[in-house]
């Protein structure tokens, strides 16, 4: 029952010109593989702890669990949030709902996108929902796991680890975080996230 990596929902170069093929391989080959192999090792190495009866490493397992774990999650979400000639605006309840949460699509665009700019070394900007409150949070995460609201269930993530645009945009993480917004946002994936988050 191990983690699987799985495919990417397009070719390789399906995003150029916005998104680069040589940056997608390696980020979807390597580096989310990487996050596949580590949560597969962690999972391994509890379910040893547990047959020993040896929880003398549980918490530096933990901490991988939560790091490749979270890797594993976001990247699986990244993937699916995007598509060839994506961006402009959502429609219908999801729409909606971001008016209400946020007054505008325009007040909700210039948070997400602050907020992913932001991020304090690696890590990710996340829109999610939060069913106790019934409504939409933009978050930031640091590494993976750090500094987000437990409990919300993402729906659109976007990566502002180096590895993700640094081939490309170099150290314009700006150019990067709106070009993902204005061309490569597959609303209707996050759409349907919205719908099967709010049950
Ligand atoms: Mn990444």
């Amino acid at each position: 029952m191990a983690y699987q990596l799985p495919e990417l929902p397009y070719a390789y170069d399906a995003l150029e010109p916005y998104y680069d093929k040589e940056t997608v391989t390696l980020h979807h080959d390597k580096h989310h593989a990487g996050y596949v192999a580590g949560l597969n090792a962690a999972m391994e190495k509890l379910a040893a702890a547990r047959a020993a009866g040896d929880f003398a490493a549980v918490k530096a397992l933990s901490k991988e669990l939560a790091f490749h774990g979270s890797g594993h999650v976001l990247h699986t979400i990244f993937w699916t949030n995007m598509k060839n000639n994506g961006g402009g605006e959502p429609t219908g309840e999801l729409l909606n709902q971001i008016k209400k949460d946020f007054g505008s699509f325009e007040g909700f665009k210039k948070q997400f996108i602050s907020a992913t700019n932001t991020v304090e070394g690696s890590g990710w900007g996340i829109l999610g929902w939060n069913a106790e409150l019934g409504c939409l949070l933009v978050v930031q995460a640091e590494i993976h796991q750090d500094l987000t609201v437990q409990g919300i269930v993402p729906i659109m993530v976007c990566d502002v680890w180096e590895h993700a645009y640094y081939l490309k945009y170099q150290n314009k993480r700006p150019e990067w975080t709106t070009t993902f917004m204005d061309h490569l946002v597959n609303w209707e994936n996050v759409a349907e996230r919205f719908a099967t988050a709010k049950g």
